[in-house]
């Protein structure tokens, strides 16, 4: 699998290093070709090459549109070493073959980014003949070495010292790294066009049929995992680079281990949970559901009072908050008996992040993620589209966004009107079960989680899950539902455990038998007219 190189063709945009790797290979007598700029780099430096265009006795043509598209350039990076009739192709047509291609492409990615540049601009920076070199040798890396980046060229070299030769390994790395180069480059492009459309009809904006064909957004691994949501699953997490934040991607890890593939989708229906919160927020999550969330007139209070919801359940849970952590609100997490396995907000006080840190019993278990951003009602909203792969395919929807006021397009449905204690509580509530997955009941009493029923396939069961969870501070407390009622046994079971009012979206068949059912027992029922599942 040892090849040796006898020839090479290079066309390289980025000259970087081509100097030193030239004259590496003329020392061990490899015969070069280059395409027009490449080769006068060479020459300038004294190093002898063979222009592409008398090699194939065609000049470059249109303005060096077709510089090396070739089917003798073609041919002696394609043919198969060990098929006779390749070799006798090359033969009659006079062709030797090429063992290693060296090309970098038309830096397309760099010219859009500049500002101001033109669409034909752009377009005359679509490299065709590159990356028709790159995969013709890559497609070959039984025999042929395609290098694609100046970082790659020492290696070659050092591969030639050693062996003589590259070895098969050596060949399919790059050959993989090539494949990897053109599709990205692709996708780049891609992305541009689509960025640049300027026949986007308006009308036509958010309807099913003006979605792109294909997704433009980037992701770009930010790290291995050790193991996905299970030990026997390999994981990595990839990120959308060059976002605004808040989100897991513009967030720092400041102190503790890394994060866990369970972790990070903890952590971000922690961020979705406190986003829609002005006042000082807190939630704590538990297998990507909130056991406890709160507001309050402090940050300490309202971590408090999320962390008091289900103290059971909290044990070890993750933590998300929307103030920067003061030494207060630090104080209350170290309380003995109490553990936090993350805990994501927009920032930490000195004092608050040493007294995180610094406990015996927890600096070492305790992660701390800085958003580096602040998060509520009024940040950025998250960037591209929802994406949730299902076997043989992708789903792909808006994200599920929360009003700023949900009352605001709420109308009052039942007799009694809430009171504006039951409205406050109303409001927390249905924020709240946005992040909580469907079937999703959540009670609270003062902007405090007390009850939650999460992921039944049955809307009651979920009812009597957070009336059991709440206990006796279900009475006078307010429920949210994510999804309408679709028979009155849901707010039967609420009255029962003291439920004065009830938010959910309406739409049912049986909302005049829900709406009497809530009259009967004196409980205020607010509509939205929007649904939140989350599966
Ligand atoms: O315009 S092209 O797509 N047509 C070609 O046939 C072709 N062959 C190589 N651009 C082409 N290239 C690219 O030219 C290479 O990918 C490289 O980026 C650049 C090197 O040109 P020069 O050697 O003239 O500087």
């Amino acid at each position: 699998t040892l090849i040796p190189i006898r020839r090479a063709l290079l066309s390289v945009s980025d000259k970087r290093g081509l100097v030193e790797l030239a004259r590496g290979l003329s020392e061990r007598g490899v015969a070069l070709l280059a395409s027009g700029g490449t080769r006068s780099a060479l020459l300038d430096a004294g190093i002898s090459a063979e222009e592409v265009s008398d090699f194939t006795g065609s000049p470059e043509i249109l303005g060096g549109r077709v510089k090396t598209l070739h089917p003798k350039v073609h041919a002696g990076i394609l043919a198969r070493r060990d098929v006779p009739e390749d070799l006798d192709a090359l033969t009659s047509l006079g062709v030797p073959p090429v063992d290693l291609v060296v090309v970098n492409l038309y830096p397309f990615e760099q010219t859009v980014a500049k500002p101001g540049v033109t669409l034909a601009e752009a377009i005359e920076k679509i490299d065709i003949g590159g990356p028709s070199l790159i995969r013709a040798a890559a497609k070959n890396h039984a025999f042929v070495t395609v290098l694609t980046d100046p970082d790659q060229y020492p290696g070659l070299l050092e591969q030639l010292e050693r062996h003589g030769g590259t070895t098969l390994a050596f060949r399919r790395g790059k050959a993989l790294e090539a494949f990897r180069k053109t599709g990205h480059y692709d996708r780049a492009i891609l992305s541009y066009l689509i960025g640049s459309d300027s026949n986007s009809d308006s009308e036509q904006a958010g309807r099913p049929e003006s979605f792109p064909d294909e997704l433009s957004l980037r992701f770009e691994r930010r790290t291995v995992l050790r193991y996905g949501e299970n030990p026997h699953q390999r994981a990595a997490f990839y990120i959308n680079p060059g976002t605004s934040g808040p989100n897991l991607a513009t967030a720092r890890i400041r102190h503790g281990k890394e994060l866990s593939y369970n972790n990070i989708l903890d952590l971000d229906s922690a961020l979705r949970l406190i986003r829609s919160f002005d006042r000082p927020a807190s939630c704590v999550l538990k297998h990507n559901n909130p056991c406890g969330a709160a507001v309050g007139t402090t940050l300490a209070e309202a971590f408090e009072r999320a962390y008091d919801g289900d103290p059971v359940s909290a044990f070890g849970g993750i933590v998300g908050l929307n103030r920067v952590v003061d030494l207060a609100t630090a104080e209350r997490m170290v309380t003995p008996g109490r553990f936090i396995e993350c805990i994501v907000a927009p920032g930490f006080e000195p004092d608050a992040f040493e007294a995180l840190t610094t406990r015996p019993s927890w600096k070492n278990s305790v992660r701390l993620l800085d958003l580096g951003a602040p998060i509520g009602p009024g940040s950025p909203p998250p960037v591209g589209m929802d994406l949730r792969r299902v076997e043989g395919g992708l789903l792909v929807q808006d994200w599920d966004t929360m009003q700023a006021d949900p009352l605001a397009e709420g109308r009052v449905v039942t007799k009694r009107p809430p009171n504006d204690r039951e409205l406050a509580d109303l409001s927390f509530a249905w924020k709240v079960c946005q992040a909580v997955k469907s079937n999703a009941i959540v009670f609270a009493a003062e902007g405090q989680v007390v009850g939650v029923g999460a992921g039944q396939m049955s809307r009651l069961d979920s009812v009597e899950i957070a009336s059991r969870k709440a206990g006796p501070r279900a009475a006078g407390a307010v429920l949210a539902s994510d999804a309408f009622f679709p028979f009155r046994d849901g707010p039967d079971a609420a009255a029962a455990a003291g439920i004065t009012a009830i938010i959910q979206p309406g739409g049912s068949r049986r909302d005049e038998e829900v709406i009497a059912a809530c009259d009967e027992h004196g409980i205020a029922m607010v509509f939205t007219g929007r649904r939140h599942f989350r599966h």
